[in-house]
């Protein structure tokens, strides 16, 4: 993209020296805000070559967000163009890009600068890059996403496999499907696009289904043309739009904090969805055993329709091993296959990993989270002064847009960042705040859904417990509109901020 690599321009307000992990939705947004109040000494690491995170790793075949569009945007750029309700993960990946330039954030992307290690040496932190790249900061900020390492499952003989094989986010774009044999193992929201969107294309689908999941039914219209027109002509009419979306995705989200009536409704849906697969022996494979909403809601308006098609076929035995002709299930029979991919997730709790964050007193953050991820209000950790997170571990999910809920975030930060600025100080959170606000959302996502509804799931941490704040948007907005200061240990920091460009 032109200007993705201009240096970024000199002179202004530099403000603190601010180094940001990751230019996905989070980082690019991150930049937008510093540029906003005016400060331009920062940087984002990329580890990769082109800006994004999850929609520039995730290019598999039906890439989509179940997201409705204007609602996956940030709320200060719309984007009018969506043609569609739900966008491609390529456009989404494209509305990125494009806000980033258009609010001047490109220059400041360093790319191929992956971070290994950010240490805390009283005055700041050094934030070193796998090339040898080093970065003094006043604050750290790590946006570097919840989904981001593929998981890759531990089957006997996977290494044997003699065709093509990969894991969704790093799709092999050169292999040929056309008319070949697929075998896609999972059946995640990743699974379920790519099953919609090969069924006609390859030869043979073998899905090896461990666990059902309940599917939410949308549908995917086009957006007409004179509504296009209104939104480009009217910022209110968007506006009314963004806002009428955001209530009612939180309205159904609300199912998973326990409102009995939005889950009454929304469980009925998906019950009338599953009663629509004609063949009673698919709709028992198809039948999930726990709470409608307990692991993440698949939202698919297709999936149905094309696992009745006689290219797929539902495997439940389950994977005994891999062989080289294919996949081997528990019945003993061998389903041949030439190409294999791994729609088998991510590890949602290696969060910063295999970043090395040491903090306050040589203390590593590895000790600080190895009971569970302490953070306070998934922002900041104790023992870790003016290093911050975006979409952290304990974020909100499942009940609104994860671009709503970083942008609260981000306002929040801007709060911190602003008076660590203005008194030049570093914040940390006290131990007993960061405790006492785990164990109530900790509390509160164990009678939710996901911890009661009876499944397994990337939610659950290595306890048992969900990893999400239930809070709502409007709840995150209010809990995160002014900070607590009692909550936080304030000190001068040992050396003046930097107030020009390092
Ligand atoms: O991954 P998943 P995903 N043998 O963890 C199975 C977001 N997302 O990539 O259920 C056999 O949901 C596992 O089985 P089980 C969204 O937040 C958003 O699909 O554990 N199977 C499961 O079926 C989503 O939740 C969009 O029994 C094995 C599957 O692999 C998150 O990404 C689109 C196995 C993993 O499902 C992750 O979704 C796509 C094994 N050894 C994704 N190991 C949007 O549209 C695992 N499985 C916004």
């Amino acid at each position: 993209m032109k200007g993705e690599r201009q240096p970024p321009p000199k002179g202004g307000d530099a403000g603190p020296r601010v180094v940001i992990i990751g230019s996905g939705i989070s980082g690019i947004l991150m930049g937008i805000k510093l540029l906003a109040r005016g400060w331009r000494d920062f940087v984002i690491l990329e580890k990769a070559e082109t800006l994004g995170g999850t929609w520039r790793d995730n290019r598999y075949p039906g890439a989509a967000c179940d997201v409705a569009a204007h609602l996956y945007v940030y709320s200060f750029a719309p984007n009018p163009a969506w043609r569609s309700r739900y966008a491609k993960g390529p456009d989404i990946w494209n509305y990125y890009r494009r806000v980033a330039r258009r609010y001047g954030v490109l220059p400041y992307i360093q790319y191929g600068k992956e971070v290994e290690a950010a240490e805390f040496d009283g005055a700041g932190w050094r934030v070193t890059t796998r090339d040898g790249g080093v970065y003094q900061a006043d604050i750290v900020v790590a946006a570097t996403g919840r989904l981001h390492h593929p998981m890759l499952p531990d089957i006997p003989g996977a290494e044997s496999f003699a065709g093509p094989k990969f894991h969704t986010a790093q799709w092999d774009e050169t292999v040929p499907l056309k008319d070949r044999r697929l075998g896609l193992i999972g059946t995640g929201s990743t699974a379920t696009q790519i099953v919609a969107a090969l069924a006609d294309e390859v030869g043979q689908l073998k899905l090896f289904q461990r666990t059902a999941q309940w599917v939410f039914p949308v549908a995917d219209t086009p957006v007409p043309l004179w509504k296009r027109l209104a939104f480009r002509l009217s910022p209110r009419y968007a506006r009314n739009y963004y806002y009428t979306l955001r209530s009612q995705t939180e309205a159904r989200g609300k199912a998973a904090t326990g409102d009995r009536t939005a889950r009454a409704a929304r469980d009925q849906q998906c019950f009338d969805a599953l009663a629509r697969v004609r063949d009673p022996v698919l709709r028992a494979k198809l039948t999930p055993d726990y709470e409608v909403g307990c692991k993440r809601l698949v939202m698919s308006g297709t999936f149905y329709d094309a696992v009745q098609k006689p290219s797929v076929d539902v495997v439940v035995e389950g994977v005994e091993r891999i062989e080289p002709r294919g996949v081997v299930t528990r019945d003993g029979q061998l389903h041949e296959l030439d190409v294999l991919v791994f729609a088998t997730g991510f590890d949602a709790h290696a969060y910063l990993r295999p970043i090395k964050v040491t903090g306050e007193r040589g203390v590593t953050l590895d000790e600080v989270w190895r009971e569970v991820p302490l953070t306070y209000r998934a922002i900041a950790a104790p023992q870790m002064p003016n290093f911050f997170f975006i979409n952290g571990p304990y974020s909100p999910g499942g009940s609104a847009s994860v671009v709503g809920i970083v942008e609260a975030q981000a306002d929040y930060l801007m709060q911190l960042i602003e008076r660590i600025a203005e008194r030049k100080v570093q914040l940390v959170p006290r131990q007993e705040a960061a405790v006492a606000w785990l164990e109530e959302v900790r509390e509160r996502a164990r009678q939710s859904v996901w911890g009661s509804g009876g499944c397994q799931s990337w939610y659950l941490d290595k306890t048992g417990t969900p990893s999400l704040d239930p809070s709502t948007l409007s709840e995150l907005q209010a809990q995160l509109a002014a900070p607590d200061w009692d909550h936080f240990v304030e000190r001068p920091a040992l050396v003046e901020l930097a107030c020009a460009a390092a």
